[in-house]
This record gives structure tokens, sequence and C-alpha cells, in this order.
């Protein structure tokens, strides 16, 4: 499987709770490399433009105003098969459905605030990271 790429965010709740640490230790423990990472804080505009998929749904604006309420660490991380591994490193949207020693089982608080994000395809990837980083920005 060739080596590829996948795009995360620890959102504002493990931010607030202080999970930064303990959350890159087990994606470094995980085998991802770190291609690029930052603290930042998304805007509304921000938001509204990376959840545009979306914006038809009810929780759209509960999405972007808790995205919106501090600040998230953004990454891109490297690893064979990165995707898919990465989706099952963070287990499913909802806590309540997550598998046991999954990163939203251990710091995910509900489906609305579930500590992390990791992109759905390659294709995603590359969209995400390329809002978050400029070329210079990746190693
Ligand atoms: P995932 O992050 O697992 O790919 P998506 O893409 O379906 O899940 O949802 C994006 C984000 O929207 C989730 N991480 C979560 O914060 C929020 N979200 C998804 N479904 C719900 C829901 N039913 N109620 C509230 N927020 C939701």
């Amino acid at each position: 499987m060739a080596t590829n790429r996948t795009f995360t965010m620890l959102k504002p709740d493990a931010v607030e709770k202080g999970h930064i640490g303990a959350i890159l230790e087990k994606i470094s423990a995980s085998g991802f490399r770190i291609v690029a990472m930052k603290l930042t804080q998304m805007t509304k505009a921000d938001a509204e433009e990376f959840y545009a998929i979306h914006s038809e749904r009810p929780f759209f604006g509960e999405l972007v105003e808790y995205m919106t309420r501090g600040p998230i660490v953004a990454a891109i991380l490297e690893k064979e098969n990165a995707v898919e591994d990465f989706r099952t490193l963070i287990g499913a949207t909802n806590p309540a459905d997550a598998a046991e020693g999954t990163i939203r089982k251990l710091y995910a608080a509900s489906i609305g605030e579930n500590a992390v994000h990791g992109s759905d395809s390659d294709e995603n990837a590359a969209i995400e990271g390329a809002f978050h980083f400029a070329g210079r920005d990746m190693f």
C-alpha cells in the first residue's frame, strides 16, 4: 500500500479539556508522521466553507458555532493507508458507537462535540490539508 496522507483537526472541546498531548501521543504511537501542524482558530467563514457539504443539515449552525469557539490543532499526517487507518484510530462519529481504545471513545463527549476530525477520502484529505496549509508549511 502506498504511503499517503490524511488531514486532522483536534477540535475545540479536545483543546479546551487539555487533551492535545494525549491525542498526539496516540497518533504518533499509531505510526503516523506529522507532515504539518499548527494551533489556529477558524473564523465563521472558514468553518462554513470547510463544512459546506453539511450546510443543509439541521446541525450546521451548531457545528459552525462549536468549531469556531476556540483554537484547534490542524495537522497533516502521513502513513501507509492513512485515511482508512486514521478513521479506525478515531472511531465512529458518535462516541457512544466508537470502539474501545479509539480517540473518540476516550476523549469525545457527544456526536456534536466529538474531539477530532479525520478526512474521509484521499481527495478530501488533499483539499482539507490545502485549506489550512501552504506548500512551504508541509514537511
Ligand atoms: P465524521 O467527522 O465522522 O466524518 P461527519 O463528516 O458526518 O462525521 O460530520 C462532521 C461533523 O459534524 C462531526 N464530526 C460532528 O462534529 C458534526 N455532526 C455530525 N453528525 C451530527 C449530528 N447528528 N448532530 C450534531 N453534530 C453532528
